[in-house]
């Protein structure tokens, strides 16, 4: 594919070259046990004919699946099927399920394993029958004989019924550490269990009641004994658990000799969950990562931020690049556990250590870019980065490549906007200025001002020329713009107008720029006509006086209007909220290669679109603060300031 002009920005021009607490917060990992001499799906280009044997039926048929007498006869055929092929003896087997499916005619036939009068849990087969009664495909995970009569042998140790209150107290309390509920000694001294005999199956059930409700839900669960083969195939003697739990409902295979956790699932299928910093965290300085759950915004991103079960999605590709390379499809990410992404973090240690962790919170912190940018106007039609366009509007096909750790470089972070429909690229780089080195993946301010060149180069002069903010003022106020929206993301209720913000802190062990971000004069003495210097004649530091300006700006609107606790509110009644707007309303109104003077006018009138002119003095009096008020002029490098607002204000 021809690549047309890409933008590269740099998070900095060039710059010089302790740990926090953490807390795990593990999700349940869930498992079953991976079946080494699990069998193939056969699937047979010629049917095989089975003749049913009327003298070797399945030990049992679950439910209907003996009601209907065409159907019956299938399954007969697949017990059969199972005796010749594969050494199955009906004895061993129930049929848990079987149908016809009414648009294809065939028949469909679900198969458990049995042993002295228990399931093999993971013992399945499953066969497939045509319309004429043949044999079209089928897999089977049967335990071997070996493996039966092994564990047949073991039924000495097998606890007698007596001994089964016991054992079973014992497999509940070790299911309940495993999912990190506690049960106590005196908890399990007041639960009581009574057995019952299934009406169907005619097994022994056990109830569970008297449960503490934090353990579960209505103070009870079931259970019933079960054989289990191990990964290796052997098979061990097993309590299996169902227990409800508030966001939980828990299948578990308890080893009744050692209490262990042969297999667990969930039946609650889980939402997308990250553990990171969760967005109102800039950094690892400002608190611990928790468990973020179903981030996506529904506006913004309706079918959610994953795509399958790594970091990738509509929004954004992450993963690592330990090379520097361009190529990104193979490149490793981690994968999730039923939609948990959730790793360990150790910030003692090298940042390659936590690779799965940064990937994960670069992917987390892209994916609010986009939704935060989606919910202030970066749409589909206003030239956003999605894979697909749900509206139809705009050029698709785009999802921003994010690079985690990239090995092309250190001390920096950059982001290539080409034209819409065409990906954006991130490379996040590790910091060397501290030891151990630090990650940029894991200080938002970093990944938003990154992301931030996408929404500005995209915005201004439309979706499809982005060269428009290149160079000199322009490509200055790009950076600007990028601290901008990383800062504005960091104000938190409580934040006054004497709060000051580093960018790049975290990383960098101090702040990459000139002054910090600030109201004080004193702190940050920058205005207009520091453009005048021939120092700053260099992007990066254009864009502090830019960001600067509008750092007054943002404070004037929240002092009037007062701080929504949460920008995704898009509370147009909020000071911060209309700070957003109208950097990017501004951003789609102003012209290709605008001056700072024409980007303020064009923030003027987005808000006297927004809000008919309410904040118009707030907006101008930041801008005046610094130089840039009603009579400022400019004349390239030349700079006249002007500190007076409109009449009226
Ligand atoms: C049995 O199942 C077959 C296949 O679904 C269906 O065509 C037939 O009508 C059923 N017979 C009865 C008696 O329900
Ligand atoms: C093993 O236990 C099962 C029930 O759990 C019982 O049916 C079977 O007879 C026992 N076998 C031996 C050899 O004790
Ligand atoms: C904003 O512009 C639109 C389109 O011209 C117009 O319909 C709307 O009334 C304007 N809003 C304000 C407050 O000026
Ligand atoms: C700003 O310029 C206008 C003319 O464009 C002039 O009328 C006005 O007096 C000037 N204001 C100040 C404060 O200089
Ligand atoms: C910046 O340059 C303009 C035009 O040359 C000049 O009028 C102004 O005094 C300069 N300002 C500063 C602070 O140097
Ligand atoms: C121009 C373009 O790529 N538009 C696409 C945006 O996404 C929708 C939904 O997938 C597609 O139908 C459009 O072709
Ligand atoms: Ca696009
Ligand atoms: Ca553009
Ligand atoms: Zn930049």
């Amino acid at each position: 594919m021809v690549k047309l002009t890409s933008i590269v920005s740099l998070l900095a021009a060039s710059l010089a070259t302790a740990s926090a607490a953490q807390h795990y917060q593990h999700d349940v990992v869930t498992f079953t046990p991976a079946l080494k001499n699990k069998g193939q799906f056969k699937v047979y280009e010629k049917p095989v004919s089975v003749t049913a044997d009327s003298s070797a039926q399945a030990a049992s048929f679950i439910g209907n699946t003996k009601k209907n007498s065409s159907v019956k006869a299938k399954a007969d055929i697949a017990v059969a099927y199972l005796a010749k092929n594969h050494n199955i003896p009906a004895a061993n087997i129930k049929v848990t399920d079987a149908y016809t499916d009414d648009r294809s005619g065939i028949s469909h036939i679900y198969i458990r394993q049995t042993s002295g009068g228990v399931d093999v849990a993971n013992g399945l087969a499953n066969v497939n029958i045509d319309a004429k009664g043949q044999v079209i495909s089928s897999s089977q995970s049967f335990a071997s004989s070996d493996a039966l009569s092994k564990v047949k042998r073991s039924n000495g140790s097998l606890v007698a019924r007596a001994g089964d209150d016991a054992s079973l107290k014992n497999a509940f309390k070790s299911l309940n550490n495993y999912v990190k509920t506690t049960v106590s000694d005196s908890d399990l001294s007041k639960i009581t269990i009574a057995s019952t005999s299934d009406l169907v199956s005619g097994e022994p059930h056990y109830s569970i009641t008297n449960v503490p409700s934090h353990a579960a839900v209505d103070g009870s669960a079931t259970a019933k004994k079960a054989l289990i083969q191990k990964a290796d195939g052997s098979l061990a003697h097993a309590w299996a658990i169902t227990l409800k739990q508030a966001d939980h409902w828990w299948n578990a295979y308890i080893n009744q000799d050692t209490g262990s956790v042969e297999a667990i699932s969930d039946w609650v299928s889980h939402a997308e969950s990250y553990n990171v910093y969760p967005r109102n965290l800039n950094d690892p300085s400002e608190g611990s990562r928790s468990i973020v759950t179903s981030p996506a915004h529904t506006t913004a991103s309706p079918k959610g931020w994953v795509s399958g079960t790594k970091t990738t999605g509509n929004n954004v590709w992450a993963q690592n690049n330990p090379t520097g390379g361009s190529t990104w499809k193979n490149n490793y990410r981690p994968t999730s556990n039923n939609g948990a992404f959730n790793y360990p973090l150790d910030l003692t240690k090298a940042p390659s250590t936590y690779i799965d962790s940064a990937i994960t919170q670069l992917f987390y912190t892209v994916n609010t870019m986009h939704d935060l940018s989606y919910l202030y106007g970066f749409t589909e039609a206003a030239g956003n980065f999605q894979d697909v366009n749900y509206s139809g509007s705009g050029v698709g096909g785009d999802y921003v490549v994010a690079y985690a750790q990239d090995g092309s470089g250190t001390n920096n972070a950059n982001f290539a906007t080409p034209p819409d429909g065409q990906h954006g690229v991130m490379r996040m780089y590790v910091w060397t200025e501290t030891s151990p080195n630090r990650d940029g993946d894991l200080e938002q301010d970093i990944v938003a001002h990154e992301y931030t060149h996408g929404i500005s180069n995209r915005l201004t002069g439309g979706p499809s020329n982005v060269n428009c903010l290149g160079s000199g003022e322009p490509g200055g106020m790009g950076e600007g713009w990028s601290d901008t929206i990383a800062n504005l993301m960091r104000l938190k209720p409580g934040d006054t107008r004497s709060r000051n913000l580093l960018l790049g802190q975290y990383s960098y062990g101090r702040g990459i720029r000139n002054y910090p971000y600030s109201t004080s004069t004193t702190t940050n003495p920058s205005t207009f006509a520091y453009l005048n210097k021939s120092t700053y004649r260099e992007v990066h530091a254009i864009g502090e006086v830019w960001a600067e300006i509008l750092y007054e700006v943002i404070w004037n609107l929240i002092d009037s209007k007062g701080m929504a606790a949460d920008l995704f509110s898009h509370d147009l009644t909020k000071g911060n909220s209309i700070a957003f707007q109208v950097l990017l309303d501004g951003m789609k109104l102003q012209p290709c290669n605008p001056t700072f003077i024409e980007a303020r006018d064009a923030i003027i009138q987005a808000e006297q679109n927004l809000s008919g002119g309410a904040n118009k003095c707030a907006i101008w009096k930041g801008f005046a603060k610094r130089g840039l008020g009603v009579n400022a002029s400019s004349d390239y490098w030349s700079h006249t300031e002007d500190y007076s607002v409109p009449s009226g204000c």
